[in-house]
């Protein structure tokens, strides 16, 4: 199969976003590659300790949760195209001493907490023109997207109306084009912890009663957000993760995993809301701001509005 390289890919349709562009997802490919390798053999490092135990595990996901923040976020500051990066792991963004056109926010290391059982984790990014404060709406990212470290490294992107993937090839060390143009699926998936049923508002216990009463749907769920949009994504269906009498915000970040996430599911023609509202027209009150989030394809993600009326 003949197929285009990441870097040639983005030359060719991302020639308007200029070299600059070219650079940062540069930037991004390499260093999710350098992560990979680290997470590849993490049963092997020192972090598990000899047991392997609860506390040593937990010290190993601190230290790789470290790790992958401060080799992100170092490497966009030094990129030369960055002027400031906010991430899930920084109390404040930090700014480039030689400033840059983009302000890019992640998530380095998501759902880092499946590390031990070997399940998919992802990193998750927004890139937005430069601007002094990171506090932008998500409509106003120039790109986003994540990097799934899974049984394949993959890179997964999204500009104003498509949405790209693309697959390492640990023969040459090159990403090339896997996914072309990918608009959402159509299967019917729903994915949400039910584990906290009790505590769901009524509104979302009836529409998930719905869902089972229609016998059609089939339930996955990673507890790896990248791992449940990419799923959703290739497969279509809807991922909840909705606000409760327990999280009156719900848990998920809208800078670092709801508004790059939802950009990229709408521009692969899907929908993104939170409490009804398109989630790229919020406007982040700050940076660690937590949302509701509901996305997936039009039909499913309308089907659960209907229910919030
Ligand atoms: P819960 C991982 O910890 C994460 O931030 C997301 O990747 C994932 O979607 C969610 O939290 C899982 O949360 O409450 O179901 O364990």
């Amino acid at each position: 199969m003949v197929t285009i390289t990441l870097e040639d890919f983005v030359r060719k349709n991302n020639a308007e976003l200029g070299a600059s562009f070219a650079t940062l997802m540069k930037v991004i490919a390499q260093t999710a590659q350098t992560i990979n390798d680290k997470l590849s053999y993490n049963g092997l490092i020192e972090e598990q300790g000899l047991t392997g135990g609860t506390n040593a595990y937990g010290e190993m996901v601190e230290k790789l949760d470290a790790y992958a923040n401060d080799i992100f976020t170092s490497q966009l500051l030094e990129s030369g195209v960055v002027r400031a990066v906010g991430s899930e792991e920084l109390a404040e963004p930090k700014m480039s001493t030689g400033g840059g056109v983009y302000n890019v926010t992640h998530d380095p290391l998501d759902g880092s907490k499946n590390i031990d059982t070997n399940l998919p984790i992802g990193t998750i990014f927004g890139i937005y023109p430069s601007h002094d404060s990171l506090i932008q709406k998500g409509s106003s990212q120039i790109a986003s997207g994540y990097i799934l470290y899974g049984p394949s490294l993959m890179l997964v992107y999204a500009t104003p109306g498509r949405v790209d993937g693309f697959t390492y090839n640990f023969k040459d060390g090159k990403y090339y084009l896997s996914h072309e143009n990918i608009r959402i699926g159509n299967k019917k998936i729903y994915s949400i912890n039910e584990g906290y049923w009790e505590v769901l508002f009524d509104q979302d216990k009836a529409y998930l009663e719905s869902i089972k009463k229609d016998g059609s749907y089939s339930l996955r769920y990673v507890g790896s957000m990248v791992g449940d949009v990419h799923r959703t994504l290739l497969k279509g269906g809807i991922f909840l993760y909705p606000a409760d009498k327990k999280h009156e915000n719900g848990k998920l970040r809208l800078l670092y995993e709801a508004a790059p996430l939802g950009n990229l599911i709408i521009q692969a023609g899907g929908m993104a809301v939170s409490r009804g509202v398109n989630i790229l027209d919020i406007l982040p009150e700050k940076h660690d701001q937590r949302v509701p989030i509901i996305l997936g394809s039009i039909e499913e993600v309308e089907k659960y509005l209907a229910f919030h009326k």
